[in-house]
């Protein structure tokens, strides 16, 4: 059903939920400032497809090009800052009984915005690793000053054996953390309402997570502005951005 405000068997559902699931997409850091997945596709990068630049293939075959990519988009995430919908979903978690918070995003900002055991189901730009001896490689916490149009830069070498250095995300073709993933599959299970905000339910395993939410019987509400792949599985389809609905769905329940 669409609803271009909060509907109020939504409240409803809201304020007796005990169990609450939320996952997100690009699309709730994108007031921060953050460009969404395909949007990230700018400058040196504009004439690639994400799909193709996001695999350790590309990696492979040209690592300054996708390492100077995430030190870019690492850039902005570093630059941004958390916005009302990040704000709302922390916020959240002091009403509900039990909150998990799932996400696809890559940034930290539902950490800066406050919310507790993010789980990051396609990995973070804040935890780089060693390509070969996977021993985690800590860069400087200020934000790199890259081009705006960005530029290739070398990933840096591994300390212990010399690796090069990865991004510490889950690229297309790689598996996701399992842990996290079977946990996500067993809060669609647990879970009386999921809100799912800002994604194009496009990408897999987490595309099915609505519908696995909606066959155990939870209840689900999409945030998005424009129509996604989700829409059909949603029981509300919110149509609006994260930061305006996600509060105004906070502030009608409590
Ligand atoms: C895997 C990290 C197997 C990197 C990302 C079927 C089943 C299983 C797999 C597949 C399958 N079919 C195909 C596959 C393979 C593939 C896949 O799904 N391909 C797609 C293209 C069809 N999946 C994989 O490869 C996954 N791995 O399956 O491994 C395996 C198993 C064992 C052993 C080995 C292998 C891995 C997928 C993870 C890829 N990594 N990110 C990085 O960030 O660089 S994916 C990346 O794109 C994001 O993380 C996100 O998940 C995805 C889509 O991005 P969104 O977040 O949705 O953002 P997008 O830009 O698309 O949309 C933004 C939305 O926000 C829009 O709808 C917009 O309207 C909305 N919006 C905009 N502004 C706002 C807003 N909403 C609210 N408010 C606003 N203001
Ligand atoms: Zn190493």
């Amino acid at each position: 059903m669409m609803a271009n405000g909060v509907d109020p068997d939504l409240v409803a559902a809201l304020r007796n939920a005990r169990n609450v699931m939320v996952l997100t997409g690009a699309g709730v850091s994108a007031e921060s400032g953050i460009p969404t997945f395909r949007d990230a596709l700018t400058g040196l990068w504009r004439n690639f497809d994400a799909a193709s630049l996001a695999t350790p293939e590309a990696f492979r075959r040209d690592p300054a090009l996708v390492w100077g990519w995430y030190e870019w988009r690492r850039m902005k995430a570093l630059s941004a800052r958390p916005n009302a919908g990040h704000l709302a979903i922390a916020q959240l978690s002091s009403h509900v009984e039990h909150l998990s918070l799932f996400t696809q995003n890559v940034d930290d900002l539902h950490e800066r915005a406050g919310s507790r055991a993010v789980q990051h189901l396609h990995g973070s730009l804040h935890h780089p690793r060693c390509a070969d001896c996977a021993r985690p490689f800590s860069l400087p916490a200020s934000a790199p000053v890259e081009p705006e149009g960005g530029r290739r830069l070398a990933p840096p070498a591994c300390p212990a054996c010399g690796g090069l250095v990865r991004p510490g995300v889950v690229w297309f073709n790689e598996a996701l953390p399992e842990d996290i993933l079977a946990r996500a599959f067993a809060s669609c299970r647990a879970s009386d309402l999921l809100i799912v905000a800002g994604t194009s339910g496009t990408v897999y395993p987490v595309a099915q997570l609505p519908e696995v939410a909606r066959r155990a019987g939870c209840r689900v509400v999409q945030v998005n502005p424009v129509a996604s792949e989700l829409d059909r599985v949603c029981t509300w389809n919110l149509r609006g951005t994260a930061a305006q609905l996600l509060p105004a769905m906070v502030s009608r329940a409590w």
